[in-house]
């Protein structure tokens, strides 16, 4: 139990026959090894696959049936032999139904550099790329790929992008195009497509011309060359996606040029081979005086200008993959312009691959968000999967969280991200109870050890499915709470990789947008990044009702508090207590939720096998010392300029400040 076969564990098959009303393919292939593998049906069914015409099927869609699957791609075949097997193994119902995907694009964004490290990666190298850039591909290899294919496809995943944003010219080379499209290869049968990620320059780094500009003819004519070379290799190639004028990377601005001319002039290099292009709209530039606010007035203006394969990339709030931000006030401001959201799976802010954070109810936070854009109930969801606006093109992309390591993820439960992210996308309605649910159930069920009794795999569902749905789902709020609660965000500490605090961080000279001090402007006065219409006006960016109740201190909600608002530290709260007071309470209440998910955890342990019951219970003890730390520290570096006493009730510090920053004592756990 290495946790290495993530939800997808071997059962014990009962027999079924497969009748395929459609001629073989590799996709098909796969669906009835899959049926073969996991039928947990009738004994003896006979299972139809059938490809058809249905006018209430979209694309990848299905109609699924106790014995029957029909759909009008082969794609929609293999995900409604996932999901009747998934329904199978979780005890749902197989009524008759349609089921269509929220989004035609779902994807995962690798942040793999082409020598095999992974940026904000916290589960070992990469799996496309190696150290030694090796580009022989070996079995392995190929076996590796399959199995993560197989893993998107069981969630519905369609598309991965195996390259870094901050990409190298050099994954537009014949070499790495040659891995790309080995790559591509084994991903294809399970119907998940390859996209990569461009660096705005290539054509000066790697073709040598002498501009990248987006309206020189030449510079047009590079990326339709390059574009032609990949498909020919590959020519179901997804597209491209980038990240440009952006934290230093080259851009279209760098020629007086837009994002729409950067996006359009690659969306016609991939345009005659039906290729999207992904343009991110994370930009932000130390001149403005709120970061926050940037990527709205960059965006918007552009709105209708992006040719119609052009889908704009937005972080699900207006700064940084923090562990709470309101949603990007870009959502529904952009109304004839395909927009997606990107999620954050790797837990670069929320505790690496060492704490046990749930980020489901996070997104699923975000995709409820009312944007009020098109009237009530224009919320994130229905904003991005074309409810609302008609949307050529619907996607949402997800940073992957998955590396070399034995079990994928680093953190057993940080599968259960990857998990909950395949499912948002392909159902943004879902609930995250129902997500982990589903999750433990096929990651969990039947794994107790051999020194199990009988006795307790009954008690299963009271004794483990229970109380670890209820863990997992209070998780993202302990790790707010312990962290950056009340709206407090990017407060981490910059020397080691943004684990744990470090709201003192601002070396002299460095840039003040990308130390916490700029966000969380704690002084005598009090604490917060005031974005009132007397502050930054941020908050003129959201549509009413939501301007004037998040600009009112008295009606914002206390999750956003100091997001929106800089308040003197005995400001009334809505609960009577002091600002302070109720910080204090918070990082608090952050250090005993973990406290107590260890005791709930350690209570399972009949229930689990033994090797993933101490890998999740050491990182569990790693989580409880970060939590302290988090607390200790930002209580004590706030007390600085507050002035007031720690309330009573308020587990005392135990280490000092000067001692945490002297020792330097935020430090995530060494890998094993
Ligand atoms: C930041 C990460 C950085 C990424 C950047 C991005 O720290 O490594 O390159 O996001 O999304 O949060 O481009």
């Amino acid at each position: 139990e290495d946790g290495h076969q993530l939800w997808l564990r071997p059962h014990q098959a009962a027999p079924v026959t497969v009748v395929m009303a459609s001629k073989n393919s590799a996709l098909l292939a796969m669906a009835k090894q899959e049926l073969e593998r996991g039928w947990q049906g009738a004994a003896g069914a006979t299972v139809t696959l059938t490809l058809k015409k249905d006018n209430a099927i979209k694309h990848d869609g299905f109609r699924l049936g106790p014995t029957s699957v029909r759909a009008t791609t082969e794609a929609g075949l293999l995900y409604g032999v996932f999901e009747l097997l998934r329904r199978q193994q979780t005890g749902q119902p197989v009524a008759d139904k349609v089921f269509n995907p929220s989004y035609e694009y779902r994807l995962l964004n690798h942040w793999d550099n082409p020598d095999g490290s992974v940026e904000r990666g916290y589960a070992g190298h990469s799996i496309f790329w190696r150290k030694d850039s090796s580009f022989v591909v070996t079995a392995k290899d190929k076996a590796l790929w399959q199995e993560y294919a197989r893993a998107n496809a069981s969630v519905g995943l369609n598309g991965a992008v195996i390259n870094n944003v901050n990409a190298s010219p050099r994954i537009l080379s014949a070499d790495y195009l040659g891995r790309t499209k080995a790559i591509a290869d084994v991903l294809r049968p399970y119907g998940v497509k390859t996209y990569l990620a461009v660096k705005f320059s290539s054509p000066v780094l790697l073709g040598g011309l002498k501009t990248a500009d987006p309206l020189d003819p030449a510079v047009r004519k590079w990326w339709q060359a390059k574009a032609k070379e990949i498909y020919q290799q590959i020519p179901d190639f997804g597209g491209f996606l980038v990240k440009a004028s952006s934290e230093g990377q080259p851009g279209p601005q760098d020629y007086g040029r837009t994002h729409a001319d950067g996006a359009n002039m690659l969306a016609e290099a991939v345009r005659p081979y039906g290729g999207l292009v992904m343009w991110r709209a994370f930009v932000y530039s130390p001149n403005d005086k709120d970061r926050a606010k940037q990527a709205y007035n960059e965006f918007v203006p552009l709105d209708g200008k992006f040719r119609d394969n052009v889908i704009v990339q937005v972080k699900n709030g207006p700064v940084d993959f923090q562990p709470r931000e309101p949603f990007s006030p870009l959502f529904g401001a952009m109304k004839k312009t395909s927009v997606m959201p990107e999620f954050q799976i790797t837990q670069e802010y929320l505790g690496h691959a060492i704490d046990l954070v749930f980020l489901s109810t996070m997104w699923e936070e975000c995709l409820r968000s009312d944007t009020y854009q098109a009237g009530p109930g224009s919320t994130v969801a229905r904003c991005t999967d074309g409810s609302v606006y008609p949307q050529k093109h619907t996607a949402m992309a997800g940073v992957a969280n998955v590396g070399l390591d034995t079990n994928w993820t680093g953190q057993d439960f940080g599968q259960a991200n990857w998990y909950a992210f395949g499912r948002l996308a392909w159902n943004n309605q879902l609930s995250s109870a129902q997500i982990a649910d589903e999750w433990l159930k096929q990651t969990f069920a039947g794994a107790a050890d051999q020194r199990a009794t009988t006795a307790a795999a009954s008690d299963w569902n009271t004794n483990f499915l229970v109380p670890i749905t209820q863990l997992m789902l209070a998780s993202r709020e302990a790790a707010v709470n312990y962290s950056m609660p009340l709206g407090l965000h990017h407060i981490m500490s910059a020397t080691h990789d943004h684990y744990g605090p470090g709201p003192w961080w601002a070396p002299p000279k460095m840039r003040a947008d990308w130390t916490p001090p700029y966000y969380h402007q704690a002084s005598a006065n009090g604490v917060g990044f005031d974005r009132t219409t007397g502050g930054s006006n941020a908050v003129s960016q959201y549509h009413e009702p939501l301007a004037a109740q998040f600009n009112n201190p008295a009606t914002c909600p206390d999750e956003y508090l100091l997001w929106f608002h800089h308040l003197p530290w005995d400001f009334k709260m809505k609960s009577g207590r002091t600002l302070w007071d109720e910080l204090a309470l918070h990082y608090d209440q952050g250090v005993h939720q973990v406290r107590q998910f260890q005791q709930v955890w350690d209570k399972a342990q009949p229930y689990v096998d033994a090797e993933r019951f101490v890998a999740v219970q050491n990182k569990l003890r790693a989580q409880s010392g970060n939590a302290v730390l988090w607390k200790d520290a930002c209580l004590l570096y706030f007390q600085q300029f507050s002035h007031l006493p720690i309330p009573a009730t308020v587990e005392p510090p135990m280490h000092t400040l000067e001692g945490i920053i002297a020792n330097d004592m935020v430090r995530p756990l060494p890998r094993p």
